[in-house]
């Protein structure tokens, strides 16, 4: 018989996760960590099995059918199998509802962000419609608006299948995404009752049972402060649309599985949030709870890259012997690895601070530190999570370029994470937002120093000194830019921006590295820190702006 390739396969995804439940033992009290331990790993069998099932059937996707039989407009939604299959799934393990719940105070975030972490890859994308209701809960929580808080949030924050509503968030217009000031849909009070007409171009999960929708009221002044931000149930309990269109669902790149569609609203009814303008304001914390989720999505995808190419590493043998005792795909595995875990404990950084601010524990310069790191997760996660699914296919050769692997949908699937919930540029601009708002750097600069504080072993002395320069060297660059023009401190924001991220995951991989050293006697993590450290943290630009026009604006 002629030679046959094995396909790579999947451990149960928590058991097998040395940076995951090393984290963990770090940051939770052991009670804690004992509690939430079967659903961890409940859930990593999950994602293995879940890997093994969509290798051996057909891949679906959903499906609208505008008509039925007769004649009668319908706008059915076909979900795939593992869409029906997670909406129970999600709610019985309380994928939404573990990040609102006390049980675990201020760790409630990080057991909700490892589950979440552990499901992703499994999920088709469902993690989608759990983000926007997580981030539609809390933007409603910060809304005090009493009669919609008792309306839906005992149905998004139900651990009881047939309880559980998901969330959509309607934002995004042909004439406004990144900017939203270009919001065409209008909301008009009729008979005492709101109603939206207008057109919304990307809808994510337009099966949600809610949706948080921006709209102008009519005759409001134009731009983006007048914009006011509406509830609605889009479905009828018979399934029937109230007043909305679902004209196409979109021909996407990746996340082929998600329902994302294009949608009219002639009439359809809304109930207001809070006052009837300053909705960005109003919707604003369900957008850095959507960040974070995206933070933890990159994260898995690149996880589930690495893994892939580690098993098929012992499977695959070349020049006579496995990839994996090849010094050169040794050295590319590594490069990955330390990336993935900077990244890592920088983002479930993010979800302790998060969940420390909702249960009251943070002073201010703590929150301040939480919205500046917020944007800069979702930005360089999102670039890095393509970077690395890249890298991932080709690790698997010629393999990694065949559909039916499973392996290309790994990148397809990850050039979304610099896309929706504000572009790369967008999150930039957004930590110059909060940057100015909050004070500077100085938050994030004196975190960092308490962080480095904790680094005293001899192994990790060049990554704490390499993190401490780099630091001074973006204050300097931001101290410089601020004298000058505006222009010229929004063209260097995303090096910046990624700069920072990388030195300050760069501080906390080091002090994970130097417990990980003490604690489990365990040296890769801090084997991790130095070759993060090694690949450098800064492109900070001299003259952004100036070659930057030329070049931007080259023709022949
Ligand atoms: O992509 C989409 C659906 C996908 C769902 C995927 C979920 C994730 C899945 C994860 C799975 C694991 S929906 C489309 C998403 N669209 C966006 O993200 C929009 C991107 N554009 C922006 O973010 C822009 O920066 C805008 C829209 C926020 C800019 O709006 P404005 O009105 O021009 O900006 P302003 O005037 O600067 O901000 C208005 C107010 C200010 O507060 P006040 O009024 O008090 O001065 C800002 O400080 O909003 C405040 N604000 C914020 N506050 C703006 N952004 C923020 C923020 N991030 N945090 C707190």
């Amino acid at each position: 018989m002629s030679f046959q390739q094995t396909a790579p396969m999947l451990s149960n995804q928590y058991l097998d996760d040395r940076v995951l439940r090393s984290y963990l033992r770090r940051v939770l009290p052991p009670p804690t960590l004992a509690a939430i331990e079967g659903d961890l790993t409940e859930l990593g069998e999950f994602a293995s099995s879940a890997w093994t099932q969509a290798r051996a059937r057909e891949r679906c996707e959903p499906k609208l059918t505008h008509w039925n039989a007769w004649g009668e407009r319908i706008d059915r939604i076909e979900l795939t199998p593992a869409w029906l299959a997670a909406q129970p799934l999600a709610a019985s393990h309380g994928l939404v509802a573990a990040g609102h719940e006390t049980t675990h105070g201020a760790s409630a975030r990080v057991h909700q962000f490892a589950m979440v972490y552990l499901f992703h890859c499994a999920s088709e994308f469902f993690t989608c419609p759990l983000a926007m209701t997580d981030g539609a809960a809390t933007a409603l929580k910060a809304s005090g608006n009493r009669r919609l808080i008792e309306r839906a949030l005992p149905h998004w924050l139900s651990r009881d299948p047939q309880q559980f509503w998901i969330s959509g968030q309607w934002m995004t217009e042909n004439a406004g995404g990144s900017d939203v000031a270009g919001t065409e849909t209008t909301a008009r009070e009729e008979n005492g009752r709101w109603r939206l007409y207008g057109r919304k171009w990307f809808t994510s999960a337009i099966n949600a049972n809610t949706a948080l929708a921006l709209a102008r009221p009519a005759g409001a002044a134009p731009g983006s402060d007048s914009l006011a931000l509406f509830y609605l149930e889009p479905q009828k309990p018979d399934g029937r649309w109230r007043n909305i269109a679902i004209d196409r669902l979109k021909d996407k790149l990746g996340t082929r599985e998600l329902p994302t569609a294009e949608i009219h609203l002639d009439g359809a009814p809304a109930e207001l949030v809070g006052e009837a303008k300053h909705g960005v304001r109003q919707i604003a914390p369900m957008l850095n709870i959507t960040r974070t989720w995206n933070a933890i999505g990159a994260l898995a995808t690149m996880r589930r890259g690495i893994a892939l190419a580690r098993d098929y590493s012992n499977r695959r043998i070349v020049f006579g012997r496995p990839l994996s005792e090849q010094p050169l795909y040794q050295d590319a595995l590594a490069g990955m690895q330390a990336e993935f875990e900077a990244a890592f404990h920088l983002t479930f950084y993010v979800t302790e601070l998060l969940g420390r601010a909702q249960s009251g524990q943070t002073d201010e310069a703590q929150q301040n530190l939480l919205r500046l790191l917020t944007p800069l997760v979702k930005l360089w996660t999102g670039k890095l999570a393509t970077a690395i699914a890249s890298e991932a296919c080709e690790c698997f050769g010629g393999m990694g370029y065949l559909e039916d692997t499973g392996i290309p949908q790994l990148l397809r699937d990850a050039q979304v994470w610099s896309i929706w919930e504000g572009t790369s540029n967008v999150q930039a601009l957004d930590f110059l937002r909060a940057f100015r708002g909050t004070g500077g750097l100085q938050p994030l600069l004196s975190a960092q120093r308490t962080i480095l504080s904790q680094v005293q072993a001899g192994e990790l002395e060049s990554c704490a000194r390499a993190a401490r320069e780099a630091a001074t060297k973006i204050t300097e660059w931001l101290q410089k830019a601020t004298t000058g023009e505006r222009e010229h401190i929004e063209a260097g924001a995303r090096e910046v921006a990624i700069g920072l991220a990388r030195t300050f995951a760069l501080s906390l991989l080091a002090r994970h590295a130097e417990w990980a050293l003490r604690a489990e006697n365990d040296p890769r993590p801090a084997a991790a820190a130095r070759r993060f450290a090694e690949h450098g943290l800064l492109r900070l630009k001299t003259n952004g702006l100036g070659d930057a026009q030329m070049l931007a604006s080259d023709s022949y």
